[in-house]
């Protein structure tokens, strides 16, 4: 028996509109220069589809360290991993930028097949470009906004890039499922005199794809600097600079935007330890100074990509977990004098709340720290994203 969808196609694949409509950009030949073959179209796809991928995976990983589920504990170690794969996903997230532009101009002729609908099927397919070019545009825009720390809209940007990411891969899913046979043929050996068009444009396939490699490659390099220190030099594009900042070291928030220097500033100032403990603590600055002091090399890694490393000094959090008779698989929300904010507060899971590295930090490379990174005491942990490292510890509750 013939499916209803399957005779609707038939009708739809016998319907043809009047030739006469057929003008401006849906003329045939309308887009003579052949870098806009399938051939083009599937090496950028290929391109584009690694690195999309790539941002994706690397983006769901900070999304589930920030938000995790019960089934999830992300390690203390190695003490640099987020620092990668952070760096990583705003680095393949930029390159995507050139890529997606070249794929988008050797496709959009296809916009203009004629007739605009063959069948269902087509409609449907033409219909997930929606989701798919708005999604990428959406996600690169949003994304390159925020690393600027533009933010021009009134919504939160995490949770609309993170639903955008999804609705982008499914897109994606479907439309290399529903081009897989153009896309075969696209990255096929090409035979024989089909080997070279260098056509009526003046610039060969190779040429042009080189230029997007090149301008792939050049954006990375004069942006990866804001993570990678040995490119920092090269980092002409680079929203942030690794070291420029107090003592060395880029700020996010500082103390008069999170409007916290009297507060920090203040004599009385103590850290609290509470909870589910057999001794509560209430320790100033000199008595946490008395107490063994231990040192870190650790960096700050933030979501917006840019990374540095610093020498951090103070007490371990463990010390203070054994002092105030903490249970061994104990959890501690470390939280900020800070009044308000998104990131007034942090959740150190057993793996981070026991590691020897993870610090109350009292100094920054050999200096008390400054106040717009946390002084009097702030968090520094191994592995863990900058919006987890909260500045300006009043408080550590135990569980
Ligand atoms: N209390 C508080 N802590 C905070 C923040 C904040 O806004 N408030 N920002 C976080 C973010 S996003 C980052 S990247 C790091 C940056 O630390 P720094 O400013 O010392 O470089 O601090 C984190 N700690
Ligand atoms: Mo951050």
């Amino acid at each position: 028996m013939r499916s209803r969808l399957g005779r609707l196609n038939e009708i739809g694949s016998r319907f043809r509109p009047y030739e006469r409509y057929r003008v401006g950009p849906l003329r045939e030949g309308a887009f003579p220069s052949p870098l806009h073959s399938e051939r083009t179209a599937a090496w950028l796809g290929l391109a584009l589809g690694i690195s999309f991928t790539v941002c994706f995976a690397t983006g769901l990983i900070s999304h589930v360290i920030q938000h995790p589920p019960s089934w999830f504990t992300w390690p203390a170690r190695p003490a640099g991993l987020y620092r990668i794969t952070q760096g990583v996903h705003v680095a393949t997230g930029i390159a995507s930028i050139p890529l997606l532009l070249a794929k988008l101009w050797t496709v959009y002729p296809r916009f203009w097949t004629w007739p605009l609908v063959e069948s269902i099927a087509h409609a449907l397919e033409r219909l997930s470009l929606v989701p798919l070019v708005g999604g990428s545009l959406f996600l690169l825009f949003s994304g390159v906004a925020s690393i600027i720390r533009w933010y021009p809209w009134a919504f939160s940007f995490p949770s609309a890039h993170y639903s955008a990411a999804w609705i982008t891969i499914g897109a994606l899913v479907v439309h290399i499922g529903a081009k897989l046979a153009s896309i075969r043929r696209g990255l096929a050996r090409p035979r024989g005199a089909a080997l070279e068009l260098t056509g009526t444009t003046g610039m060969s396939r190779k040429a042009f794809l080189t230029t997007v490699a090149a301008a792939t490659g050049g954006l990375t390099l004069v942006t990866v600097g804001q993570t990678v220190r040995q490119l920092e030099f090269l980092g002409l594009l680079s929203p942030r600079k690794p070291t420029y900042g107090p003592q060395n070291l880029p700020v996010n928030k500082t103390a008069m935007e999170a409007r916290i220097s009297d507060l920090a500033l203040d004599p009385g100032f103590r850290l609290s330890v509470t909870g589910n403990i057999r001794t509560p603590l209430s320790l100033s600055p000199d008595e946490l100074r008395s107490m063994p002091q231990h040192e870190a090399t650790l960096p700050i890694t933030c979501v917006d990509g840019w990374s540095a490393n610093a020498s951090w000094r103070g007490v371990r959090v463990a010390d203070l977990l054994r002092l105030a008779g903490a249970p061994s698989e104990a959890t501690a929300q470390v939280v900020s004098l800070q009044p308000g904010g998104a990131y007034t507060s942090s959740l150190l899971e057993v793996p981070q709340a026991h590691d020897p590295d993870t610090l109350f930090a009292l100094e920054v490379n050999g200096e008390p720290l400054h106040l717009d990174h946390g002084f009097p005491v702030r968090l520094i942990g191994p592995n863990r994203p900058g919006v987890l490292q909260t500045k300006w510890v009043s408080k550590l509750v135990i569980a």
